[in-house]
């Protein structure tokens, strides 16, 4: 491997990814991905710490008025197209294990889709298998899907503080369906605390896809 084990070059491959995605250069970023893929390097960390840094100072930025709407939107393109290249790579490695199934989606309202994307592909790698529903799905779609699947995970992200009560929600109705008992339910989102999926009554919530596997493989004892 090109990039060895020198973690400070691997440091500075990351920076680089990350400035792609704030100047908002969408041939570097797709070029850089290629060459992760090429070089073998942790495509998941090549994800949180180069493209997710990326994006989330985009949000900073915006929400210190420095970038408008369009930028936000800019960014959030070339960052999904950038995972379209990198989360096939990821998810190949869980193929042929099935250690439970989860339904995974980001609640009605909220269009966010890159973090809880990422989150599915992680658990789909690590041998789970995962329906996702998308992005803007109602809570009741969402149950029924759990239902019909037999699923053993609902896992629910909300990166509004608006939508974060439609996490609430599915709790709420497994409760009035009477099979709360039969589903553990995860949420997260950048917005989700510990209290909150207190509140929720949730049975757990992670704030990296690295922690939402290690969290579904101790909710089901894998
Ligand atoms: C990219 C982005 C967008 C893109 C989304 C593109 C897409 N396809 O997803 C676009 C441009 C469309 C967008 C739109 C809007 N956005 Co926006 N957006 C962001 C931004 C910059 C990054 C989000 C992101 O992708 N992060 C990278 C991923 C990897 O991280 P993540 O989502 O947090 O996910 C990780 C963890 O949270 C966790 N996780 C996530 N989901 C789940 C689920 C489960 C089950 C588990 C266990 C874990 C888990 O694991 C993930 C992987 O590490 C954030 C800023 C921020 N700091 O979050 C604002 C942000 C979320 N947006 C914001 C706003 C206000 C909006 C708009 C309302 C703007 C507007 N006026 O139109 C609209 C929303 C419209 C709607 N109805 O949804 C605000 C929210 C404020 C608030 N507190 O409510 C933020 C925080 C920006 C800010 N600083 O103010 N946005």
């Amino acid at each position: 491997m090109f990039f060895g084990d020198n973690k400070l070059v691997q440091e500075q491959f990351y920076k680089e990814i990350s400035d792609a995605i704030v100047n908002l250069d969408k041939e570097r970023a797709i070029e850089l991905a290629k060459r992760a893929i090429i070089e073998n390097m942790n495509l998941l960390e090549v994800i949180e710490k180069g493209y997710g840094d990326g994006i989330r100072r985009i949000g900073d930025l915006w929400e210190e008025g420095d970038f408008f709407l369009p930028e936000l939107m800019l960014g959030g393109t070339i960052m999904q197209e950038s995972m379209d290249i990198l989360l096939p790579e990821l998810k190949r490695s869980g193929e042929n294990i099935n250690l439970g199934t989860v339904v995974i989606a980001t609640i009605e309202g909220d269009i966010h889709s890159i973090g809880k994307t990422i989150v599915g592909t992680m658990l789909s790698a690590n041998g789970f298998e995962v329906y996702d529903l998308g992005a803007d799905v109602p809570a009741e779609k969402i149950v029924n899907t759990a239902i019909e699947k037999n699923a053993d995970v609902i896992g629910v992200s909300a990166l509004l503080t608006t939508t974060m009560f439609g996490q609430k929600k599915i709790v709420d109705i497994l409760e009035e369906k009477g099979i709360r008992s039969k589903f553990k339910v995860i949420i997260g989102g950048a917005p989700v605390t510990k209290s909150w999926t207190e509140e929720c009554q949730a049975d757990g919530f992670a704030s990296s896809a690295v922690e939402a596997v290690k969290l579904v493989k101790k909710l089901l004892n894998k």
